[in-house]
């Protein structure tokens, strides 16, 4: 599959990502069995054949005389859940047990996995690689914000930083789907199960793909299917009336009712295998049922009802609030708005109803507390919602390995000890309802797929944390480097020196103590830090001569802190608890309040917008010396995006510290330079 595409890399130009061939030698060499039918176990034997022809060895379709087995579904005695399989080992053989098609693949993979760095017999032998292998998160989703269309203001991916969509070109499917087949093997390799292959902002043209488009989506859906991912489409709730011409959208409405009803049929009749539909309502100018009166369980469960005779999933998002706030009111508190519209809610949503929450309160910042409807709502199906495209962590202009941030957000403890928020998601809450974690995803036709191509790393991190929320995120990269480079200890050694700490350094350049924003309005790229203060967007900061911050406090503030169970609710709501990197986001204090790290704030920000920029430096020096020991274009791509890196970092330092010095007068301990 070499076609051209008409806009972006042909796919033999395209980095092959983590699945070098070279990846497979481990067990290309090997003797393979491959036993099962259908779409997943065929692109399984496929693999096998593709490593075999390289690397030498075989593929067999019977035990006999194999040194690694994979068997899949009827093949495999025992109760092995959906997904999961059995790693064992057979006199010398190793054994792999797969409950399904997708978890034959997950099989492949993880012996893939090990063996990139080592031959089989030393896989065996390492922790992790024999025993039952199951996700924790049922649901392993992507979402996908491509436009069929450019749009004229977000571009034809809604903060895409990677080229254009690998599955739309002018209003419909790309004839060349090589990109999307490739990716499709990706997805599966680390066991991504649900696609959405439009904008959650739907537009007219989009809209339409619910009826007129089904083709494409079908198509779509075959390319995924094989590799064991479900398809889902974004719709509008409008949709009864932009496409089915009815005078409403209702949700109380019987022609509604019906309209839905018989769109959700098509779809299925078109795609039995279809996943469901994603909902953005009420939301930044989506229709939604509050224009009706009626409330967001009342629009969820329309949909519901309608896909349920299917096997459908509605994904409903909670990412509701008012965008068209007054700055002068200081009572409206957008962090409060998913808490407030769908606490109330729970109880009430039909089992086949996701709803899909940001892993903050906010907007997938670099640092915000959880979402306190985490642990709010125990009857009903939460996914958590992460942001693999790099809106407000960089653009993929900046390294930022977002592993170790979703390792703590996923650890979290919403009741301060035992459940965390991966279990919640997982359906190990309180209420015992599934779903899993759903990510915006940052691929494109760039030939690297994310224009950065370090932020290959936060795709695959994101599967593999889907799958076992308990990974740490440098065992993760690990894997990564591992599969990508090969086992090269100097190149392993160098992207952790580059990424490990990234977050935490993007942090320290950036809007500090938890604040978040401080972006430029619209396209969020680089500091304004009054950018939002007097926009219908929301207020960030409060900064003024005397000091910065929101008071969400139950005290004096906007009672956001009451939304948290104990032990959270207490402990952000006093300063003496409030842990530092989110002291602005739950008070405001003066520009002199000293950090339990013993510094003053307007100190803090001096202090850390300094190091954040010798960081990145060191980031870029250590980087050089990777040359020649990466292939030359992966090292001059991330060689020019830290150039940039440097650049926007004194950007950011240069405008933080200005506008801290001046407004707060406080001067820096060290008496550095500030403009
Ligand atoms: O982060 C914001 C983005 C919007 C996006 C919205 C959402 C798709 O700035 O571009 O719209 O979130 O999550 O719906």
């Amino acid at each position: 599959m070499t076609g051209s595409t008409t806009s972006g890399a042909a796919v033999a130009d395209v980095h092959p990502a983590w699945l070098p061939d070279r990846a497979f030698a481990g067990i290309g060499g090997l003797r393979v069995a491959v036993i099962g039918d259908g779409d997943v176990v065929q692109t399984v034997r496929d693999e096998v054949e593709r490593a075999t022809a390289r690397f030498g060895g075989a593929l067999l379709h019977a035990a006999e005389g194999a040194d690694l087995v994979l068997v899949a579904a009827a093949q495999a005695p025992g109760q092995l859940a959906p997904e999961s399989f059995d790693v064992a080992l057979d006199e010398d053989v190793v054994v792999v047990r797969a409950a399904d098609g997708p978890a034959l693949l997950y099989g492949l993979h993880h012996v893939v996995r090990h063996t990139a760095a080592r031959d089989l017999a030393a896989a065996v032998g390492r922790t992790g690689f024999l025993g039952v292998h199951a996700p924790a998160e049922p649901i392993r989703m992507l979402d996908h914000w491509d436009n069929l269309t450019v749009h004229p203001v977000m571009g034809q991916v809604e903060r895409g930083y990677s080229g254009d969509s690998i599955f739309w070109l002018d209003g419909r499917l790309r004839d060349d789907l090589g990109r999307v087949e490739e990716y499709a093997r990706l997805l599966g390799s680390m066991a991504i199960n649900r696609v959405a292959v439009n904008n959650v902002n739907v537009h007219a043209v989009e809209a339409h793909l619910l009826t007129d488009g089904l083709d494409d989506v079908a198509t779509l859906a075959a390319a995924f299917r094989r590799h064991g991912i479900r398809t889902h489409l974004s719709v509008s709730f409008a949709a009864p009336m932009t496409v089915g011409g009815l005078a409403t959208s209702d949700p109380l409405d019987d022609d509604v009712r019906a309209w839905w009803t018989r769109a959700a049929a098509a779809v299925w009749a078109r795609i039995p295998d279809f996943g469901g539909f994603v909902v953005k309502a009420d939301s930044e100018g989506q229709p939604g049922p509050f224009a009706y009166g009626r409330d967001h369980a009342d629009g969820a469960n329309l949909l519901a009802r309608a896909v349920a005779p299917h096997g459908g999933t509605v994904f409903w998002r909670a990412f509701v609030y008012n965008h068209t706030q007054d700055w002068r009111d200081r009572s409206t508190d957008r962090a409060r708005a998913a808490y407030d519209h769908f606490a109330p809610l729970d109880g009430r949503f039909d089992d086949n109803v996701v709803l899909q929450v940001k892993y903050g309160p906010m907007d997938f910042q670099t640092r915000e507390p959880v979402s306190p409807v985490v642990a709010a709502m125990p009857r009903t199906r939460l996914a958590v919602e992460l942001q693999v495209t790099q809106e407000y962590t960089g653009q993929q202009k900046h390294v930022c390995w977002l592993g170790p941030q979703w390792s703590e957000l996923l650890g979290f403890r919403p009741w301060g000890a035992g459940t965390t928020v991966a279990d919640v998601a997982g359906g190990h809450g309180p209420g015992g309802r599934a779903a899993g974690l759903v990510a915006v995803s940052n691929v494109g036709t760039d030939e690297f797929w994310t224009g950065h191509p370090l932020a290959q790393a936060n795709l695959y991190a994101f599967g593999r944390l889907a799958w076992d929320p308990t990974l740490p995120a440098t065992d993760v990269l690990d894997e990564w480097v591992d599969l990508t480079f090969g086992a090269d200890d100097d190149v392993r050694d160098a992207l952790h020196d580059v990424m490990d700490e990234s977050w935490h350094t993007y942090e320290d350049y950036t809007a500090p103590l938890g604040v978040g924003f401080m972006v430029r309005p619209g396209h969020h790229y680089g500091p304004d830090v009054d950018g939002y203060e007097y926009t219908p967007w929301g207020t960030y900061h409060f900064a003024d001569r005397d000091g910065i911050g929101v008071d969400r406090t139950r005290a004096t503030g906007t009672g956001y802190t009451g939304q948290y169970p104990e032990p959270w609710r207490d402990v952000y709501e006093r300063l003496e608890t409030c842990p530092d990197e989110l002291l602005l986001f739950f008070h405001h204090v003066p520009w002199t309040h000293v950090l339990h790290r013993g510094v003053s704030v307007a100190q803090h920000v001096y202090d850390t917008h300094f190091r954040g920029v010798d960081a990145v430096d060191a980031m870029a020096e250590r980087w050089a010396t990777m040359q020649g020991r990466v292939p030359d274009p992966f090292f001059d791509r991330v060689a020019q995006r830290l150039t940039e890196q440097q650049r926007g970092a004194r950007e950011w330092r240069d405008q933080l510290n200005t506008y801290v010095l001046r407004k707060s007068g406080v001067p820096d301990a060290h008496g550095r330079r500030i403009h």
